[in-house]
């Protein structure tokens, strides 16, 4: 079959190193994540459980120097690392783009030495599992009018409120928590698990990302000593900042999920007969084909092209969001149109699609939604806010 991922020559744009770093990620994800994906999906078993493996190759902790246990290696590397990773599953990714963008890059760029050394080497290698929580029950786009608060008192704070949806809640050993303290500033603190009135239940009955643990983080009254905050940074840049890697890391993962999709389409539109001829035969079959790789490649070359500017440190949190909306606009796109072609197999889980298809309905919305990233657009363009 064709090498549809390689349409514009793209491998001759990477690294020897980035080239090894990706086929790495993808014989493991093909060995370890591929085969047992639709189980665990089905079973709503979490694939946290690979966080281990993940650290051990180095999936996780990719841009974080190799002082504080990390691999010390550049963007691209990273976002092919992202891509592999959800070509197996998005919840795979997820897991690796919440320890690695939301839970260290915040511990290594806000925190102090202390800190660093303290969680970095222990969260690079697994050993211990974050979890990112800004969403509330009351405000999702607007995490600004956040109501989770902390109050001072003698050694450090009291932090009450409940965060929700978030990712790796059930199962985490530590949170980043973004809470407003008495100046109505926002800050970063660290939870630690056995940390009392700290509770995390779990979110059941999700019909995407059924392989991820999704969950509440709950605080009652929860004491967090004074070097637990993040003193580095106040405001709402703080986690802003760490979801600009993130959504970078998810511009590239969803890229995984489509090249599954479009193999899958391409490879059963060539087998399967209708009329006596296989169905890639008819226009309407190509077209569907020639229009989801073109979109592919465009994707794909924004992601390569963002990944230069992040290595520069020149890419502005807009071109993020641009890159975020098309890519998985582009994915989810890409996974309809080859679930069609499938007909009817399509919707069964002997075929990877539809799980992709709808894992791609969380992507679209987490990391700021497809419509709120529309919006960041404009207001880049115009100068003016159309969010109030
Ligand atoms: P606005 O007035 O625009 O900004 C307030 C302050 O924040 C700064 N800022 C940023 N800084 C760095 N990078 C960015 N991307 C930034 N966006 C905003 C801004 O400069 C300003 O700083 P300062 O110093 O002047 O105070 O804020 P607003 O209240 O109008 O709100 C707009 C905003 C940015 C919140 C909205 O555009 C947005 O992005 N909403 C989406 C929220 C979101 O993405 N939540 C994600 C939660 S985490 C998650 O989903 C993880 S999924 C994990 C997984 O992969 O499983
Ligand atoms: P809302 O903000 O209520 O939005 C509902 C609709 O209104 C959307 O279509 C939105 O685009 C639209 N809308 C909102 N404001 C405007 C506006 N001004 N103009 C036009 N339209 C608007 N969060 C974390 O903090 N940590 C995590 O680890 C995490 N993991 C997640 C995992 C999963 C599986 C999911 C589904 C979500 C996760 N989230 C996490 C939360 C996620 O970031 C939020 O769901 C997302 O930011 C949207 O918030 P909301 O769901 O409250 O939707």
């Amino acid at each position: 079959m064709i090498n549809f991922e390689n349409y514009f020559d793209i491998d001759t744009l990477l690294s020897e190193e980035h080239l090894l770093v990706r086929n790495s990620a993808k014989k493991w994800v093909s060995r370890t994540i591929s085969p047992i994906a639709e189980e665990y999906n089905r079973l709503e078993k979490s694939m946290h459980s690979f966080i281990k493996d993940l650290g051990e190759y180095g999936f996780i902790a990719s841009f974080i120097p190799l002082e504080y246990g990390g691999s010390g290696m550049d963007y691209i590397s990273y976002g092919l690392i992202m891509q592999e990773l959800e070509r197996g599953d998005s919840a795979i990714r997820s897991s690796a783009s919440v320890q690695t963008s939301l839970v260290m890059y915040p511990i290594w760029k806000f925190g102090s030495e202390e800190q660093r050394k303290k969680y970095l080497p222990l969260l690079a290698d697994g050993s211990m599992i974050g979890a990112f929580g800004l969403t509330e029950p009351n405000h999702g786009s607007d995490p600004g009018g956040m109501e989770t608060h902390v109050t001072e008192t003698e050694g450090g704070y009291i932090l009450n409120g409940a965060k929700m949806w978030i990712t790796n809640a059930p199962v985490c050993d530590i949170a980043v928590v973004w809470a407003k303290n008495e100046n109505n500033r926002i800050k970063g603190y660290l939870v630690e698990r056995n940390f009392e009135g700290f509770t995390s239940p779990e979110t059941k009955n999700k019909w995407s990302l059924k392989a991820s643990a999704t969950g509440e983080l709950v605080f009652n009254n929860v004491f967090i000593p004074k070097a637990n905050v993040l003193e580095g940074v106040s405001g709402l840049k703080g986690p802003m900042m760490c979801l600009n890697s993130a959504r970078y890391g998810i511009a590239w993962g969803v890229l995984g999920a489509a090249a599954a999709c479009i193999e899958t389409a391409l490879n059963y539109s060539l087998q399967r007969k209708q009329f006596r001829k296989p169905i890639a035969t008819f226009q309407l079959t190509q077209k569907k084909l020639a229009e989801m790789t073109t979109e592919f490649v465009k994707a794909q070359l924004l992601a390569w092209r963002l990944g230069i500017l992040m290595n520069q440190g020149k890419a502005t949190s807009a071109q993020i969001s641009m890159t975020k909306r098309n890519n998985v606009f582009t994915a989810l796109t890409i996974a309809r149109e080859s679930r069609q072609i499938l007909g009817a197999m399509g919707i069964t889980g002997d075929f990877p699609i539809m799980r992709h298809m709808m894992n791609l309905e969380s992507v679209i919305t987490y990391e700021g939604t497809h419509d709120i990233h529309l919006l960041i657009t404009g207001n880049d363009l115009t100068r003016i806010s159309a969010f109030y």
